[in-house]
């Protein structure tokens, strides 16, 4: 069976990952729709050696469409993933637009692929810092019970789009020329101050909250609690840009149930898991980092270590191209698993 696609948001960071993820995994398309914003209408864009031109999104253009896989915003799915359901597509989206719907189901298929099922048209992409957190999580919390997380990320300038990249790309030119660093975006878009990226480390990462988290660190406790339907499970964030381009890295505190847990055990069960790469050996200096994961679709743990307080508790790194597993692999991969169990 082939399926006709549409892509919402096909020029942005994550929009393209997904039409590179569709071509590498050579998705069964029949027909294919690049979507975007009036201003990007008219652009070309290549698929498998085809030129498309996008087409700005309306309610209409989603007549005939099977799935349709949404990163162009929370605003652009608020108002177009429900015109997509009610022309009979599924929406695949990868914005904080429903994710903590109870209606929909929030998903990364090594940890809950079963909830795909209980969609009503729409399945929510959760946040690329969360989703390879859990990733990691989940096999400690199915075979050793899992009651904290503590989390320190350390995030790419990709995750708040090309125009973030950009900024970063100015500014450290700027700074090694020795001149004045013009900050325009980050650490958010849309807040009053802007603060250099180039060179530096912002611990605000999307717009504070009045509990004095960022919604950032909120969708890395809250999504992580409905992804693993684990409510009581104890989760703290803090989540921190710095200068580089792409992959999401993450020092991971967590507090197992199970007493007398060896590094070992840990190591097995991570190296078991899908879609999870071990890479954790100091004596050789093996650990990932974010230019070692870039452009790979897994997600890598690495300096496994026990705590010297805590019995039950470890230290793990993980590393993933936040832009793949982080947002364009999963959302693909969302799609292949409805396909595969004809969850359509
Ligand atoms: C960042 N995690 O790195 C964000 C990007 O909710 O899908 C992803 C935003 C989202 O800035």
């Amino acid at each position: 069976n082939q399926y006709n696609i549409a892509v919402v948001g096909a020029t942005g960071a994550v929009g393209q990952k997904m039409l590179e993820t569709l071509e590498d995994r050579s998705f069964p398309i029949k027909e294919l729709k690049l979507l975007s914003s009036s201003r990007s209408a008219g652009t070309k864009m290549t698929f498998k050696g085809t030129e498309y031109t996008l087409e700005e999104a309306t309610p209409e253009s989603f007549e005939n469409i099977d799935i349709a896989l949404f990163s162009a915003g929370g605003s652009v799915s608020k108002k177009l993933a429900p015109e997509a359901v009610k022309r009979g597509a599924l929406v695949i989206d990868n914005t904080s637009a429903y994710r903590m719907d109870e209606s929909v189901p929030l998903v990364v298929p090594e940890v809950n692929e079963a909830d795909i099922q209980n969609h009503n048209g729409i399945i929510a992409n959760p946040n690329c810092s969360t989703i390879q957190m859990v990733a990691a999580l989940e096999p400690i919390k199915q075979n050793l019970g899992l009651s904290r997380v503590i989390v320190s990320t350390y995030q790419a300038v990709s995750g708040a789009g090309n125009e973030a990249a950009d900024e970063l790309r100015q500014q450290s030119q700027s700074f090694l020329n020795g001149e004045d660093l013009e900050a325009n975006i980050l650490p958010v878009g849309g807040d009053e101050k802007h603060y250099p990226i180039a060179f530096n480390a912002l611990p605000q990462i999307d717009k504070f909250q009045e509990n004095g988290y960022t919604f950032e660190e909120m969708k890395m406790i809250n999504e992580t609690k409905k992804i693993m339907h684990a409510p009581k499970l104890q989760v703290a964030a803090t989540c921190v840009r710095l200068p580089f381009f792409t992959s999401h890295a993450e020092s991971v505190y967590v507090e197992v149930d199970q007493k007398g847990v060896t590094v070992d055990h840990l190591k097995d069960l991570i190296s078991k898991a899908e879609g999870i790469v071990l890479e954790d050996d100091p004596a050789n200096q093996s650990y990932p980092t974010p230019l070692s994961s870039a452009g790979k679709r897994d997600v890598f743990v690495g300096r496994i270590r026990k705590d010297l307080d805590h019995e039950n508790g470890f230290h793990l790194w993980v590393v993933s191209d936040n832009l793949l597993k982080g947002a364009a692999w999963n959302s693909v991969q969302i799609a292949e698993r409805v396909i595969a169990n004809q969850w359509l």
